[in-house]
């Protein structure tokens, strides 16, 4: 077999234009690039050879091109994903929270962060972080607990082992994750004899794991001994493509769905028996079966403190708890049976051996009294004054179609469109794994990138948006068009209420409880027009749905500011949250505060 004499950066790049999906695609489908001293000559070089193979974009800040690259790769349903490249120093150390977040979130990123020389010559490189005791720590060190798969390119044939490696990580459906390769400035401009072989296209089928039949078996005794099951659909539901097979299962057992944040859309909901979402932002009718459920099957989920109320929302004694995941480290969470396995094949066993067994314990009439109190409180305001949160929702979903996507991150949306959202199937993209402000704006594009058909509807608050938005100037120099609806509170608004209800005083959350000389006057439109995105201010919820719906025909963004009002939560559904309240001192009202949390932290349930 010949060789082909390649800088390693090229045989990198090379390497990655021919990895492909069983769909017949790259899996890496391009690369975002900010450079720097630490991958310009390098890396930039090589991307600059090859992009007729591998397209190379520019953004404006690495954390929200890698937070676009993640919410691509969501949307792909893992199936595809980006690489973002950086500098060596604060170029990568910007992407250390993207990291996390595509950690938290089992999503594939890659991120090829410039590090270092190898040969140690120039020492110390302008952005080297000294390590007074370890000559082999760089800044890039920070990404070790945040990826997956870490490595150091500190010779070019390592190339061989390393890239295989990382490909592994982020197609395999149970250790999916970030992968942050440092790749020393010096070894990418290095050449090396490449085994020709090296760069034939190879197709990276993503598996779907049988499960153990001795777990199924145990599985199946406790379904059979049950009477009241309810499953709990989290992300895996999505990711295994189980959607109709969940649907099927769950109506001719007659065992009602709810769904966490990441497993919203799986069922569409007017499924007769999805039943909204559990937990601390969760429907009435849901946490009101799962505190009577006898077992609490997980499907897809980590069973996150928002999905357990903290694990006080399985109330019911006799209540047995059963994980169906891919993961080990999942599926035993809280004492649970374990099931490891893929959700689609795993449900299809288990439907296999219930044969025509039905439940049907559920109250029809308790999901058609939760929609009217859904619709109640997102209904047009009547009276004039500053709309409500619950209110821009209804806005948004009068004017919403089966093709609307909506999306949000962090703030007081996240909760309120779980409570709310009334979810087509596929229509709901929440990263509420991090919940990382910043994410919105940027992930909005990444879904726009990920499904042009889709119309992509991003909230984001205007603490949110202070904290990241430059990736709009980026969606309008790229044509990538979605609709931002900014409400304006004036601060933290949902920070504020938890504050309040942790018996706080109200304190550096909202502008006018700040240290601050003068309130802002923020001119959201006038700073998002200057990226050159169609801004425009809705005076109304009216106004509102109708600039959603003329954003349609444009094809860049449109930002739609609304001014909201802080103070109501969303007037529906919820649960406790374990928020630690102070033990001693603060205000007087932290008394009751306290009184509350001793009462709700004495009925969590930890291990089953
Ligand atoms: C990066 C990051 N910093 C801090 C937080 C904690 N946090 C969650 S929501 C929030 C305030 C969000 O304010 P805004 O976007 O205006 O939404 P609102 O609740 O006012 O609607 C904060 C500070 C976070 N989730 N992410
Ligand atoms: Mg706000």
């Amino acid at each position: 077999m010949g060789t082909i004499r390649l800088t390693a950066a090229q045989a990198m790049v090379k390497w990655l234009s021919v990895q492909m999906t069983e769909e017949g695609e790259r899996f890496i489908e391009g690369v975002w690039a900010i450079f720097g001293h630490g991958n310009v000559a390098g890396i930039g070089e090589a991307l600059h050879r090859y992009q007729d193979v591998l397209p190379t974009w520019r953004g404006q800040n690495e954390q929200t091109m890698a937070h676009a690259a993640i919410a691509y790769a969501k949307t792909k349903r893992r199936k595809r994903a980006h690489a973002v490249t950086s500098s060596i120093g604060p170029g990568s150390t910007n992407m250390v929270t993207a990291a996390a977040l595509a950690h938290v979130n089992r999503l594939p990123l890659l991120m090829i962060c410039g590090d270092v020389f190898a040969n140690r010559r120039p020492d110390p490189v302008l952005q080297q972080i000294e390590d007074f005791d370890d000559g082999t720590v760089s800044a890039n060190d920070c990404f070790r607990p945040v990826s997956r798969y870490f490595d150091r390119i500190t010779r070019p044939e390592h190339l061989l082992t390393c890239l295989p490696r990382a490909m592994r990580v982020m197609t395999d459906p149970a250790n999916c994750g970030p992968v942050t390769l440092a790749f020393c400035q010096d070894v990418q401009a290095e050449a090396f004899d490449y085994p020709e072989a090296f760069f034939e296209p190879k197709v990276w089928r993503i598996r779907r794991p049988e499960p153990d039949p001795v777990e199924v078996d145990a599985a199946l005794a406790m379904l059979k001994a049950a009477k009241r099951p309810l499953i709990v659909a989290g992300g895996g539901v999505l990711y295994s493509g189980a959607e109709d097979v969940l649907a099927e299962f769950a109506t001719r057992h007659g065992i009602p769905v709810v769904e966490t944040q990441a497993g919203k859309g799986g069922l569409s909901w007017q499924h007769e028996l999805n039943f909204g979402s559990p937990g601390v932002t969760g429907s009435a009718c849901a946490n009101d079966l799962a505190a009577r459920a006898d077992l609490v099957i997980g499907v897809g989920t980590r069973f996150q403190d928002f999905t357990t109320g903290s694990w006080t929302v399985f109330e019911a004694a006799d209540r047995k708890l059963l994980s169906i995941n891919l993961t080990g480290y999942d599926a035993q969470k809280h004492g649970a049976e374990p099931v490891v396995g893929d959700a689609k094949v795993v449900l299809e066993k288990l439907g296999a051996g219930l044969k025509d067994r039905l439940y049907g314990w559920h109250d029809p009439a308790a999901r058609s009294g939760w929609h009217d109190a859904v619709a109640e409180v997102t209904a047009a305001p009547e009276k004039a004054g500053l709309p409500s949160d619950a209110q821009v929702i209804g806005a948004v979903q009068r004017v919403s179609t089966e093709d609307t996507v909506v999306m949000c991150a962090a703030g007081t949306m996240p909760g309120a469109l779980q409570v709310l959202w009334q979810a087509a199937k596929g229509g709901y993209h929440m990263e509420y794994g991090y919940s990382c402000m910043g994410y919105e704006v940027a992930g909005a594009m990444g879904i726009k990138l990920a499904a042009p058909e889709k119309e992509v509807i991003c909230f984001v608050g205007d603490g949110s948006y202070m904290m990241a938005n430059s990736e709009l100037a980026t969606a309008v120099m790229r044509r990538v068009p979605f609709t931002i609806v900014l409400t304006d509170n004036r601060g933290y608004g949902c920070i504020n209420r938890l504050q309040i209800e942790c018996g706080g005083a109200e304190f550096n959350n909202m502008y006018k409880d700040s240290n601050v000389e003068v309130q802002p006057e923020i001119d959201f439109v006038a700073h998002a027009g200057s990226m050159g995105a169609h801004a425009v201010k809705a005076a109304d919820i009216a106004e509102l749905e109708a600039k959603i719906a003329e954003a349609r025909s444009r094809d860049i963004p449109t930002v739609i500011v609304i001014d909201t009002t802080a103070v109501p939560g969303t007037g529906a559904g919820g649960h406790w949250w374990d928020v630690a309240v102070p033990q001693v001192g603060g205000p007087e009202r932290l008394e009751s505060a306290r009184e509350t949390y001793a009462q709700n932290a004495a009925k969590q349930r930890v291990f089953d």
